[in-house]
C-alpha cells in the first residue's frame, strides 16, 4: 500500500479500536434513511450495502483511501491501454473487447478495434452458419459442442453458458477442462463425432491439460470420421496461431485475439465462442453490452454511486480492517451456479498476492477467500458457520425480481429466503429471545436456560445484496464487470499486480519434473522422503 493510503487505513484501523462502532441494527434505528443512502444503482442492478457496519464517517475515510491510493489515476491508465500489468510487461485491455461504436480503443497507441471486430464478425458469421447448418460436420448439422479448455479458458464459458441456459437455442454445449480422463470420457460417451464441435480454446495453446485433452478428442474423432474431417470439426481459440494450424487446424477456423486479454478476463474474447454457439450472436451483444455500461459507469459515476468502487472499498474494510479472512457469494439464482467458481478464479488468481509492484512484500492483508455456492442450497450445508460460527464471514447476496423459469410460487419462496438471510445475519437473536422462545414452547426455566445459548445468534454479520428485474445477457455482463473493476480496485489500494498469476507456476515445473517418475519407478531421484514415499506407494499399488 502507498504511503498516503496506509496513513488513512490506520485512522479506519484506530476508529474501529476506539470501539466506537455501532451495531447494524442501530445505525438503521438511528438514520431512516440508510437504504437510500447505502444503496447504488448500477443501470437495473440496484447494490444494497446498507447491512454493513459502516457509517458516514467510515464511508468517507474509505472514499480518501480510494483517492489516496490514486484508484482514479490507475483507472485512467488501466483504460488508456497502458502496460499496468508490469510483471508481464502487458496491457490489460479486455474492456475494448466489449466497446461499441467506431470510437478508437488503444493499446501501445495502436487502435486495436479493427482487429476486435474483424475476429467479432467472423465469429458471428460461423456461430450463424453452425446454428442454422449452412456450416455443418459429416453427419450433417452439428447438434453438440465441445469447448476444451482450462482456467480462463473454461471457467468464463462455462459460467456464462450456465448462468444463460434459459437462452439457449443451439447446439448443446459441454466443457471439458481436467486432465483427469474421467472428464473427456464422459463428455465423449455423451456425442457423436458425426455431428459434434470440438472447440480447443487455449490462450497458449501448450497447457498441458488442454492439449491433451485435445489431442485425445482429436484421435477419438479420427477414428471415427477420419482425419480429412478434422478440418469440418475443430476450431481454436487461441493467440497463437501459428501453434492451431500445427495441430490440424484450418487457419479459417482459428479465432485469434491478444496478449492483453487476461486469461481470466477473456469470456468476451474468442474464448466465448461457446457462448455466442449456444445463444447466438445477438445474446454475445447484449452480454458485451452489459460489461460495456458498467465500464462507463465505473469511469463516470460519482464516489457514493460507484458500484464496483463501493463494492471494493467494503471489501477492504472487512479484510484490512475488521480483518476478515473470507468472503461468500451467494447467488439465489440457480443459473449462477457456477458464478462462485468463476468469482474464485478472478478475485483469488488476480488478488492473491504477498508482493508489492515495488518488489517488496507488503505488510497487510491481500484478497480474501472466495467461495460460495448457490441458496437455497447453501442454507442446509454451510450457513451454521455464517450465522454461529467463530469467523465473521462478509457474503454478497444475489437475486432476481423475475425468475427466467416460473413455476408456481417457487421464486417468491427463493426471494423471501434471501432477505430473510440477510435479517437474520444482520439481526440475530438475543440469549433472552432464544430464552422466552423455548419456555413459550412449554419447556421449564431450567431445560431452556440449558438450550438457550445454542440458539444464540449473534448477528451484526455483514451483507452485501444485489437485486436485478430478470437475469438475462446483458443483465449478467454487468455483474461480471462489477467484480472484474471490484477486483481491479482492490489491487490498486493493496499495490498488487492483479493482472499477473505467478504463483500457479511452480506447481506446473513440478509436474513436469515428476511426470517421468510417475511414469517409471526407476526414474524416481532426488526428491523430498515424503514425495519419494508417496511415488514408490503409488507405483506399488499400480502392480
Ligand atoms: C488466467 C490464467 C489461467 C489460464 C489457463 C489456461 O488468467 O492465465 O487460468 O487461463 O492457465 O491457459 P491457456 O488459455 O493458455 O490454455
Amino acid at each position: 500500500m502507498i504511503e498516503p493510503a496506509k496513513s488513512v487505513l490506520s485512522k479506519l484501523v484506530t476508529g474501529r479500536e476506539k470501539g466506537t462502532e455501532q451495531s447494524i441494527k442501530s445505525l438503521f434505528e438511528s438514520d431512516q434513511n440508510r437504504f437510500n443512502d447505502y444503496s447504488a444503482n448500477c443501470g437495473d442492478i440496484l447494490f444494497d450495502y446498507s447491512k454493513n457496519n459502516i457509517d458516514r464517517e467510515t464511508r468517507e475515510l474509505l472514499f480518501q483511501l480510494a483517492d489516496a491510493a490514486d484508484v482514479k489515476g490507475r483507472r485512467d491508465a488501466l483504460f488508456s491501454g497502458q502496460r499496468i500489468n508490469v510483471t508481464e510487461n502487458r496491457a490489460v485491455q479486455h474492456m475494448a473487447l466489449r466497446h461499441p461504436g467506431d470510437a478508437e480503443v488503444e493499446v501501445d497507441g495502436d487502435d486495436v478495434m479493427p482487429q476486435i471486430k474483424g475476429v467479432l464478425a467472423r465469429m458471428g458469421s460461423f456461430s450463424k452458419g453452425v446454428r442454422d447448418g449452412t456450416i455443418s460436420g459429416k453427419g450433417g448439422k452439428f447438434t453438440d459442442v465441445v469447448n476444451i479448455g482450462i482456467g480462463g479458458s473454461d471457467l468464463g464459458p462455462v459460467m456464462v453458458t450456465a448462468a444463460l441456459a434459459p437462452y439457449h437455442d443451439g447446439p448443446r454445449t459441454h466443457f471439458v477442462s481436467n486432465v483427469d480422463g474421467a472428464d473427456i470420457s464422459q463428455v465423449l460417451s455423451a456425442v457423436r463425432a458425426e455431428t459434434t464441435l470440438f472447440v480447443i480454446a487455449s490462450k497458449t495453446f501448450t497447457t498441458q491439460e488442454t492439449m491433451t485433452n485435445a489431442q485425445t478428442a482429436r484421435s477419438w474423432f479420427v477414428e471415427q470420421c477420419g482425419e480429412a474431417a478434422v478440418r469440418d470439426h475443430f476450431v481454436a481459440l487461441s493467440t497463437a496461431l501459428d501453434k492451431t494450424s500445427e495441430f490440424g487446424i484450418d487457419d479459417e477456423r482459428a479465432f485469434g485475439f491478444w496478449d492483453w486479454v487476461g486469461g481470466r478476463y477473456s469470456v468476451w474474447s474468442a474464448i466465448g465462442l461457446s457462448v455466442m454457439l449456444a445463444v447466438g450472436a445477438e445474446g454475445f451483444d447484449e452480454l458485451l453490452a452489459g460489461g460495456h455500461a458498467v465500464d462507463v459507469h465505473f469511469q463516470t459515476a460519482s464516489d457514493s454511486e460507484n458500484v464496483p468502487l463501493l463494492m471494493a472499498l467494503i471489501g477492504i474494510y472487512h479484510r484490512n480492517v475488521c480483518g476478515y479472512p473470507s468472503h461468500a457469494v451467494l447467488p439465489y439464482d440457480q443459473h449462477l451456479h457456477r458464478f462462485a467458481a468463476y468469482l474464485q478464479q478472478l478475485d483469488m488468481e488476480s488478488n492473491g498476492k504477498r508482493i508489492g509492484l515495488d518488489g517488496e512484500p507488503i505488510d497487510h492483508d491481500s484478497g480474501p477467500i472466495v467461495w460460495g455456492e448457490p441458496g437455497t442450497n447453501g442454507q442446509h450445508a454451510f450457513y451454521q458457520l455464517i450465522h454461529q460460527g467463530t469467523t465473521v464471514i462478509p457474503a454478497d447476496f444475489i437475486i432476481a425480481a423475475i425468475a427466467n423459469n416460473p413455476v408456481g410460487d417457487h421464486h417468491e419462496k427463493l426471494a423471501a429466503n434471501a432477505f430473510a438471510q440477510t435479517e437474520a445475519l444482520m439481526t440475530g437473536k438475543s440469549l433472552q429471545q432464544a430464552h422466552d422462545e423455548l419456555m413459550k414452547k412449554g419447556m421449564n426455566d431450567e431445560q431452556a436456560a440449558a438450550l438457550a445459548p445454542h440458539k444464540v445468534f449473534p448477528g451484526n454479520r455483514p451483507t452485501n445484496t444485489f437485486v436485478y428485474p430478470k437475469l438475462n445477457p446483458f443483465i449478467l455482463g454487468q455483474l461480471i464487470a462489477l467484480y472484474e473493476h471490484k477486483v481491479f480496485v482492490q489491487g490498486v489500494i493493496w499495490n498488487i499486480n492483479s493482472f499477473d498469476q505467478w504463483g500457479v507456476e511452480l506447481g506446473k515445473e513440478l509436474a513436469a519434473q515428476l511426470l517421468p517418475m510417475v511414469k517409471n519407478e526407476a526414474r524416481i531421484q532426488g526428491r523430498d522422503a515424503s514425495t519419494e514415499g508417496l511415488l514408490k506407494t503409488f507405483h506399488a499399488m499400480r502392480e
